[in-house]
């Protein structure tokens, strides 16, 4: 296991990497070409600069989040293939770089969806926040009209300006995509690209739906153990998995989170763990990444993760925002920093307790 912390790159992401390397136990950072939209190329020599800027501050690599997976492959519109294969392009380039974890979602639109990006917290802190009500009340574009000013003037990950401002072309390409079709894309999409996986050793690392069920009539297919099971089947390689995000699958209570880890060994190539705090059904908000804050217990969750033998990069996820930072919204520095320096401590103590 690596423990790794989320960096957007140079000119994105104001948190220097001077400072992830001052996090104790933090090996790599998981970056991305954050300027770049789904389908477009990748270049070369840019992740030779994320590789150098990286390395002159200590620090690895560990995995690219995400390389976007365009609307024409999930929509499967008349350009999916050249997507594809522009794609397969990125991932060949990757590989020959040294990348060999890649993650990406499969969701249809929106990246994850929130109500609230700076819900006050009674401890002063404010966190991201989830309220399926208020969410049936709105229009997609009002509520990316609240996302926008509440974003301290930071673009959110998954939610390109540009997409977003063709929502209404977006959820069109949408009309007759049901989840049956949405998980043959996805299919059609993953077996176009397993070779070059095997080529480089490359694993994919699908995040999950977030939150875990269907918004704005929108399709959603990586949501629990069952739907991730039959993704796995869809496309038997082992290079096809998953991107175990606690805080994700963890916005459906029913989601037994451990469980989930258990069944996926050899699958699990990407972990994100963070908690969250279930208020009732279709409400939630995230929370400190400590068990005893949130609904979700870390300490079975770091265990089963250990138990399968997880060896990839993990990060800790949305944090919050404190002791006055102005970040962009789940990912300033200090709670994500706290919340490395406790996994270290659960990982730790476990390991000392599986040699006694
Ligand atoms: C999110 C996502 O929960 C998360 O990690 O911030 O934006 C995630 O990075 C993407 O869904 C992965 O493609
Ligand atoms: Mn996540």
């Amino acid at each position: 296991m690596k423990m790794t912390f989320r960096w957007f790159g140079t000119g994105h992401d104001p948190i220097p990497l001077a400072h992830i390397r001052q996090i104790p136990g933090c090996v790599g950072v998981i970056t991305t070409l954050y300027d770049k939209q789904p389908g477009e190329t990748w270049e070369r020599d840019r992740i030779r600069a994320l590789k150098k800027d990286a390395a002159d501050n200590g620090l690895e690599i560990s995995g690219i989040e995400s390389v976007n997976v365009s609307d024409a492959i999930k929509a499967a519109l008349s350009d999916r293939d050249r997507d594809i294969e522009t794609y397969i392009k990125t991932l060949d380039m990757l590989g020959s770089e040294g990348i060999r974890m890649v993650c990406y979602n499969f969701m249809p639109v929106f990246d994850w969806t929130r109500s609230e990006l700076a819900r006050p917290r009674s401890d002063g802190s404010s966190v991201l926040a989830y309220d399926q009500e208020r969410i049936d009340g709105i229009d997609p574009e009002t509520m990316l009209a609240d996302m926008d000013s509440a974003s301290n003037g930071f673009m959110l990950p998954g939610w390109e300006p540009e997409r977003m401002a063709r929502i209404k072309e977006l959820f069109q390409l949408y009309r007759d995509v049901d989840s049956e079709r949405l998980l043959e894309n996805l299919a059609y999409f993953l077996r176009a690209i397993m070779p070059v996986c095997d080529k480089w050793g490359i694993d994919m690392a699908i995040h999950p739906d977030d939150p875990a069920w269907p918004v704005f009539g929108l399709p959603r297919i990586v949501t629990g153990k069952e739907s991730i099971h039959r993704l796995l089947k869809a496309v038997d390689n082992p290079h096809n998995g998953v991107t175990l995000c606690t805080g994700s699958l963890g916005s459906n209570p029913a989601n037994d989170i451990p469980d989930i880890i258990r069944s996926l060994k050899g699958r699990v190539h990407f972990a994100h763990l963070r908690n969250v705090k279930h208020r009732s059904p279709g409400k939630f908000e995230e929370a400190a990444h400590l068990s005893e804050d949130g609904s979700l217990d870390m300490y079975e969750i770091a265990r089963a993760l250990r138990d399968i033998g997880f060896d990839g990069p993990l990060r800790p996820d949305h944090g919050r925002m404190i002791w006055g930072e102005k970040g962009m919204p789940g990912y300033g520095l200090y709670d994500r920093a706290l919340g490395i320096a406790y996994l270290n401590g659960l990982f730790e103590a476990i390991d000392r307790e599986g040699r006694r």
